[in-house]
Formats: structure tokens, C-alpha cells, sequence
């Protein structure tokens, strides 16, 4: 990037920079960000996806919502919404797209953790979210990705992206295709509970490099990439933490025969939910939350399949198979889970 192009962005914005450092930051699939050093300060810079986020103005309108309700003693993480520009615009529009400016926050973020009471510490910071804004209307959120964690219509979608596919169908390939279209019982299910569940603001992006901990990891610092806050179910960010937490290797892994659960982890995600929302939300909510878990390791590894069907025209990959690579990561995970199913029951019912 070119510096006078980065200085002309940062012109929109009421900082003082003597020098502008740039270089990229982080692990995020959607987004291209940077860390930006002025001499003064540091900030995020966010290079938005747009065709991933086809509705810039609703995550706007829903972050006015999240700070008009944002009781900053009751969170003890910082939500670091966008910098608003001279314009009062939390987007800036250049030529080479929309950009966005934030706070930087102190501490670090990881692909992984490796302790039970960093899952429970990860899993109390969501929680904590969801408890903060329990008495918002949900209806008040607008869809920044319509159907983003609609299991039926992702299903749907996987099935389309088989008529035309962009790779050859070798057997990996037809294997892989075939576990997840022997899935659609979680669909099924998953129906049932939307039937059945209320509706909560909801983070919807919980892995776990989503939360900046203290560099000793005992605590959360800030949670971010909040531009997928929007009404949902507990189970959805419950679910994305057990899949990128309670598990013995990340989702870029390759050791296919080493990717499975991890009790210990995941009876400290359900001790962080369990300590922080039980009672405050309902009974069946707090029921849900293993089904969570199944429904979104299997949409992920639903999502990186088709889009590696369709030609790899969503996710950033650093090289062609990597989606491929992905999914096959996530339907070894959901074995798994299905398998320890008997002995998360038994420990979700200890957790009463
Ligand atoms: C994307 O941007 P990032 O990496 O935090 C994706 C999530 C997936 C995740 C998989 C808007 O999140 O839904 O869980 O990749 N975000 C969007 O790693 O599609
Ligand atoms: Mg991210």
C-alpha cells in the first residue's frame, strides 16, 4: 500500500500522525487489516469486505444500538467499535474501497489455547456479552449477513454448489461430500430449536482469535470483529467457541488423525456459560448449547466446502486446496463430538 494512498485515509480522521507505519495484522479470513503506527499511537486498520458484508449501513445502525445500550461498567472487556471519521461516518470511502479505523487494544490473540481456564475465561467473556444486552430487543438488530448461521439454507446451498463443481470430484473429495450430506439430521434438529428458543443479541463470531486476552491469558482484554452482532441463538456463539476451542488442534490443522474433542477444555466452556447466564436466561437455552457445538462445526465445514465447490470465492486461502483442507478439519471435529456426545450430556448435567 502506498504511504500518501494510507496517508490520505488517515487524513479523514482527527489524529495527529508524525509518520504512518503500516504493515498486516492478524489472522481473519474476511477483512485485510493492519496495524497502523502514527509515532503517537497505534490503530487498527480494516480494509471491509464488501461483498461479504453487502450491508455496511446496517452494521453501523446495529453498533448505534450496541452503544446506545452499552452499560460500560457492567463489561469488563472493551467492544472497540470504529473510530468515527470528520464526516462522523464510521466508514471511509477512498478509492481503493471502504476502510475503517479502531483503537488499538493492548494484549494478544491466539489461534488456540491450551488450558481449561483459558476456555473458561474465553467462554465467560461471551457469555458476559450476552448477559449485557439480555434486555435488548434483539428485533432492534438488522441482519448484517442475512441467514448467516442458517443451518437449512447452508445446507441448501451445498447442495447447489455440487450441480456445478469447480474442482474434480476425486474420492477425498467424494468422501468428504458424502459425511456432510449424511448430516442433515443436524438440520432437522436445528429447525426444532429455532422453533422453540428466543431470539438474543448475540456476538455469532466466537472463535476464539475474536477476543484480545492480557498477555498472561487469565483475562479478556477487548472482543472483537463485531460487525456479525445480530439477533440469534445462545447456541450459536456457544457453539463457535466449542469449535475453536474445545478441540486438540485449531482449524487450519492437517494431523487429521489428532483432531478431536477435548473434555477438559470443553467442560470449562460449559462452566463459563453455566456460571455467568444460569438463570438468566432460560432453561432450554442453557440445554441447547451442546447441540451448538455439532450445528456449528458442521455449517463451518459446510461453508469452506462449498466455497471450495464453488471456486474458493469467499474466504481468503493461501493456497487452492485450503478450504478443502478446512472442512475435512471440521468433519473429523464433528465426529468426534457426535461420539463424545454421552459424555458431554453427563457433564453438562453436572454443571446445574
Ligand atoms: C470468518 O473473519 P473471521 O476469520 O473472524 C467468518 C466466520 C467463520 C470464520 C472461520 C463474516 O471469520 O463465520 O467462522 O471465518 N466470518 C464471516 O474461521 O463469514
Ligand atoms: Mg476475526
Amino acid at each position: 500500500m502506498e504511504e500518501n494512498w494510507l496517508s490520505s485515509i488517515i487524513g479523514n480522521y482527527p489524529i495527529k500522525a508524525d509518520k504512518l507505519e503500516i504493515r498486516r495484522f492478524g489472522s481473519g479470513h474476511i477483512h485485510k487489516t493492519y496495524l497502523i503506527n502514527t509515532g503517537k499511537e497505534r490503530y487498527i486498520l480494516q480494509e471491509f469486505n464488501d461483498a461479504v458484508f453487502r450491508y455496511p449501513e446496517r452494521i453501523s445502525a446495529n453498533q448505534q444500538v450496541i452503544l446506545a445500550d452499552l452499560d460500560k461498567d457492567q463489561l469488563p472487556f472493551a467492544l472497540p467499535l470504529p473510530i468515527k471519521n470528520k464526516e462522523n461516518s464510521f466508514f471511509t470511502k477512498s478509492q481503493s474501497g471502504l476502510f475503517r479505523l479502531f483503537p488499538f487494544i493492548e494484549g494478544t490473540t491466539r489461534d488456540a489455547i491450551s488450558l481449561k481456564s483459558q476456555a473458561k475465561t474465553a467462554a465467560e467473556a461471551f457469555a458476559y456479552f450476552i448477559r449485557g444486552f439480555v434486555h435488548t430487543d434483539a428485533g432492534l438488530l438488522q441482519d448484517s449477513i442475512p441467514d448467516f448461521h442458517n443451518l437449512d439454507l447452508r445446507f441448501r446451498q451445498f447442495e447447489e454448489s455440487l450441480k456445478n463443481p469447480q474442482p474434480t470430484i476425486d474420492g477425498e473429495l467424494e468422501e468428504l461430500i458424502a459425511f456432510y450430506l449424511a448430516q442433515r439430521n443436524l438440520v432437522d434438529q436445528y429447525l426444532v430449536y429455532v422453533e422453540a428458543l428466543p431470539t438474543r443479541v448475540t456476538h455469532n463470531d466466537t472463535k476464539i482469535n475474536n477476543l484480545i486476552f492480557r498477555d498472561d491469558l487469565r483475562k479478556v482484554n477487548a472482543l472483537i470483529d463485531l460487525d456479525t452482532i445480530m439477533s440469534g441463538y445462545v447456541f450459536y456463539d456457544f457453539g463457535d467457541l466449542v469449535r475453536t476451542v474445545a478441540c486438540t488442534e485449531d482449524e487450519s490443522s492437517q494431523n487429521w488423525d489428532k483432531i478431536a474433542v477435548d473434555p477438559e477444555k470443553y467442560e470449562g466452556l460449559l462452566e463459563g456459560f453455566y456460571h455467568t447466564l444460569n438463570g438468566v436466561i432460560k432453561e432450554e437455552e442453557m440445554d441447547s448449547l451442546p447441540f451448538g457445538g455439532e450445528m456449528m462445526t458442521c455449517i463451518m465445514g459446510l461453508r469452506f466446502l462449498t466455497d471450495y465447490l464453488n471456486g474458493n470465492i469467499y474466504y481468503q486461502i493461501s493456497y487452492p486446496e485450503q478450504n478443502l483442507h478446512r472442512s475435512k478439519n471440521q468433519s473429523f471435529l464433528l465426529k468426534s463430538l457426535i461420539s463424545y456426545r454421552p459424555h458431554i450430556q453427563k457433564m453438562q448435567s453436572h454443571s446445574h
